[in-house]
């Protein structure tokens, strides 16, 4: 997904959408993929239908938006509405992918090991404490958007909070673990309790090995 280019396709989901019950319910799984990430890819093709120039270019070099947001296109060759609407729909695809990347039935989803284990406890102490920062950090965004473990290109381990559909790609930072905080991931089930659900998803979040 992230080395495709145009026209990009939705990736199938890795697991049955029962696969990570009782924390993450199938209903909500079938939703969150099949209509709204799939809304976030057919939204990127659209947006790159008229652009011949950019639908060579990878996820990640289209949302390489290194000079004042748009690096590969000056404003005078890419009205400020089709910019826009390549990186919002192109935030949405990479960071719905590397949600559903990151989640695995309980039992197979992985703590952290290794360099990542001995980075997290560095940083915070114990996987509980990076636990409690993590979940602190996610009850704090307003309105819609994410939280990201990232890891910053001098190997320091950071949590960022994100708006929308925003991602951490033009600041060379590597997302390491990724919760969606709109309310579609967890509102048929959790309803208004944010909070029950970051809980419950440490059982089915799965960490990279570096
Ligand atoms: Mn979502």
């Amino acid at each position: 997904m992230l080395f495709d280019t145009y026209p990009f396709s939705l990736p199938p989901l890795p697991y049955p959408y029962e696969a990570l019950e009782p924390y993450l319910d199938a209903e909500t799984l079938h939703y969150h993929h099949d209509k709204h990430f799939k809304s976030y890819v057919d939204g990127l093709n659209q947006a790159l239908k008229p652009y011949c120039g950019l639908q060579g270019l990878t996820l990640r070099q289209l949302l390489s938006a290194g000079n004042g947001g748009y690096g590969w296109a000056s404003p005078g060759q890419l009205p400020p509405c089709a910019a826009k609407a390549i990186l919002r729909n192109g935030g949405g695809v990479y960071n719905h992918f590397l949600y559903f990347q990151g989640l695995a039935p309980k039992g197979t989803a992985r703590g952290p090991e290794g360099k990542l284990l001995q980075w997290i406890c560095r940083a915070y102490g114990s996987v509980e404490q990076f636990q409690q920062a993590f979940t602190q950090c996610a009850m704090e965004v307003f309105g819609s958007g994410w939280t990201v473990l990232g890891l910053l290109p001098n190997g320091a381990l950071r949590i960022f909070r994100l708006k929308n559909q925003e991602t951490l790609v033009c600041a060379k930072i590597r997302p390491l673990l990724m919760v969606d905080l709109w309310e579609h991931a967890y509102y048929l089930k959790y309803k208004n309790l944010r909070k029950e659900y970051l809980e419950n998803l440490w059982h089915v979040l799965s960490f990279p090995v570096l």
